[in-house]
């Protein structure tokens, strides 16, 4: 048995679990959100893009990066097609390339969470090779299989839309072994779970299935819903494990002079109205500031100026709203991805 059946025979027998501690843990890195702090300084209009640095863009892998040579890979079109292809490299890069902004969010990341970043994407469109390839009528679902034999599936008319990728660049730089070089598909809408890294097949299946974290119980959809993450707090970065601040009264950061907060909102496929922020845990609502970026799969950014009359202690809330909806303010289903709020502890003092 060879490593690679190794661990398939191992992921059959244990849902996964075991072989991602026999052979190293599961890849996963979270660090904090450096870079909120530089753009938002209230006097300067919001930028359009906000970029999360490569070195500070999570990886969410359940095994290891697996180590693909570029000049090997291939990528195979099979199942119920009508001719199976078999992509190259050149294939690829030889085709039409668009750099796109997404943002991309793991389903697992909690309200208020780091599993999130925002990347300039590079690729060419899937859909002429799925073309080529000739999808039967009867296929229902196309499954997407990644060289650690990672899988997911989706819906025939998901992955044959315009904006589905084959995606081999990052922040203008070769895909890295951990977000999945030399090849990753991108379906913009879905989270992260739905953008197999390393991808080397897509099968067309004549009948549904369920892919690696869908079988633990994961949306199988696994659609962004709308949602807004404060992440900064006057000089504080916040997120759900950071979610008390103290501010002091003066200086040139103190309360008296105002408290900004900032922060990303996004949802799967409309653009985000507006973003409200409470101060007193949701018994009022104000509207901040936001961008308008001009591709709902980009991240909102706002941010407003709170200017708070007294000391004390305070809730503070942010909430989205898109053209399709408002967001709640409790989660409705942890396994469909967070759209709750976070609560952060404000403590302004005397
Ligand atoms: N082949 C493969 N693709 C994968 C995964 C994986 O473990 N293997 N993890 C998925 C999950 S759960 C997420 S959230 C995203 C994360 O992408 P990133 O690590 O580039 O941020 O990749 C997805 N694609
Ligand atoms: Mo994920």
């Amino acid at each position: 048995m060879n490593r690679r059946e190794l661990l398939k025979h191992l992921l059959q027998a244990s849902g996964g679990l075991i072989a991602a501690s026999v052979l190293g843990g599961c890849q996963s890195k979270s660090i904090d959100p450096l870079f909120l702090l530089s753009l938002i300084n209230p006097e300067t209009p919001l930028p359009d893009h906000l970029i999360t640095p490569l070195e500070e863009f999570y990886v969410q892998s359940y095994a290891l990066p697996s180590t693909v040579k570029a000049d090997q890979w291939q990528l195979k079109i099979k199942g119920a097609v009508e001719t199976p292809l078999t992509l190259m490299l050149q294939d690829v890069l030889q085709a039409p390339q668009e750099d796109f902004h997404l943002t991309m969010e793991c389903i697992g990341n909690p309200a208020g969470g780091n599993l999130i970043g925002n990347a300039l994407w590079t690729g060419t469109p899937l859909l002429p090779f799925l073309r080529q390839a000739g999808v039967r009528s009867d296929v229902q679902e196309f499954a997407l299989k990644g060289a650690d034999w990672y899988e997911t599936t989706l819906p025939v008319d998901d992955v044959m839309r315009a904006d589905v990728r084959l995606v081999h660049r990052m922040n203008k730089e070769p895909l890295t072994a951990a977000h999945g070089y030399p090849m990753r598909l991108i379906v913009p809408g879905h989270y992260g779970q739905k953008q197999p890294k390393w991808i080397v097949e897509i099968e067309a299946i004549t009948k549904p299935k369920t892919g690696f974290w869908e079988n633990q119980g994961w949306s199988n959809t696994a659609e962004i819903p709308t949602h807004a993450l404060m992440r900064q707090v006057q000089e504080t970065r916040v997120w759900n494990r950071q979610n008390q601040v103290n501010v002091s009264r003066d200086g040139d950061a103190g309360w008296q002079k105002g408290v900004l907060l900032a922060g990303v909102a996004l949802d799967r496929s409309s653009s985000i109205q507006a973003i409200e922020v409470s101060t007193d845990n949701g018994a009022s609502w104000s509207q901040a500031n936001q961008n308008r970026p001009n591709s709902p799969h980009e991240w909102t950014l706002w941010r407003y100026l709170w200017k708070p009359q007294q000391p004390g202690k305070y809730t503070l809330l942010a909430r989205a709203k898109s053209d399709r909806q408002q967001q709640p303010l409790e989660d409705a289903n942890g396994k469909d991805g967070s759209s709750g709020i976070l609560k952060i502890q404000v403590t302004l003092q005397t």
